[in-house]
């Protein structure tokens, strides 16, 4: 199997380079973003709890993303591999990932960081914002509270991957097909 790791702060691009990398590469998608917010959209009791967090640009807490993560990973035996974007988030959703894909007999082939810079996400986030329906994406006081978020507890996780030799940094920043291309210059050697 072919296990990918999307990592970077809101706004890289995470969600916009997997729907390119899942057509090339014939991985499944497992977005816990998209989850959660399929679940606001249905309303049902995680939705309901998961949309306040989710509006003032807090994390949701681990047991339910790690929850859905591990549900996902049941309802697809068949899948060659999956692109996790959005997550892991924290050093014990990376943990628990570690201990689920060693159940599963497989394991994460690499982490796949996208680089850019602040002032680029929020440009990026306030542009999708105007379309998007999204309210964490319509503040700029949100955004900031997602990248501090995602500075205090996501990035740590750099050093989880980095201790297994499996980080790699990628410049974020130009234009889709470019980022694109780099990103297949990491996974075309390897898969
Ligand atoms: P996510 O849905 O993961 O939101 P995101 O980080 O904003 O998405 P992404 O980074 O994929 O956006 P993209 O760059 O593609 O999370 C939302 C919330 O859900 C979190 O704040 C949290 O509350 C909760 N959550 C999710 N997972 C969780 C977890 N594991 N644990 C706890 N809580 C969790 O797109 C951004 C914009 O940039 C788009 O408009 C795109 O068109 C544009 N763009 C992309 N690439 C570009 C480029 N090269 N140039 C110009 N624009 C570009």
């Amino acid at each position: 199997m072919f296990n990918l790791i999307l990592f970077g702060p809101p706004g890289a691009g995470k969600g916009t380079q997997s729907e390119r990398l899942i057509t090339k590469y014939n991985l499944v998608h497992l977005s816990t973003g998209d989850i959660l917010r399929s679940e606001v959209a249905a309303q049902s009791a995680l939705g309901i709890r998961a949309k306040e967090l989710m509006d003032q640009g807090d994390l949701v807490p681990d047991e339910v993303v790690i929850g859905m993560i591990k549900t996902k990973l049941q309802d697809n035996p068949t899948a060659t591999g999956f692109i996790f974007d959005g997550f892991p988030r924290t050093t014990a959703q990376a943990e628990a990932l570690d201990a689920l894909l060693r159940d599963l007999e497989t394991s994460i082939t690499m982490m796949i960081a996208l680089e850019v810079s602040e002032e680029e996400l929020i440009t990026r986030l306030l542009k999708r914002g105007e379309s998007s329906g999204r309210t964490d994406d319509q503040d700029r006081s949100i955004i900031q509270n997602r990248i501090e978020e995602y500075t205090t507890k996501t990035a740590p996780i750099k050093d989880h991957y980095s201790a297994q030799d499996k980080f790699h940094p990628l410049e974020g920043m130009g234009t889709i097909d470019e980022i694109f291309g780099r990103i297949s210059g990491v996974i075309d050697p390897v898969i």
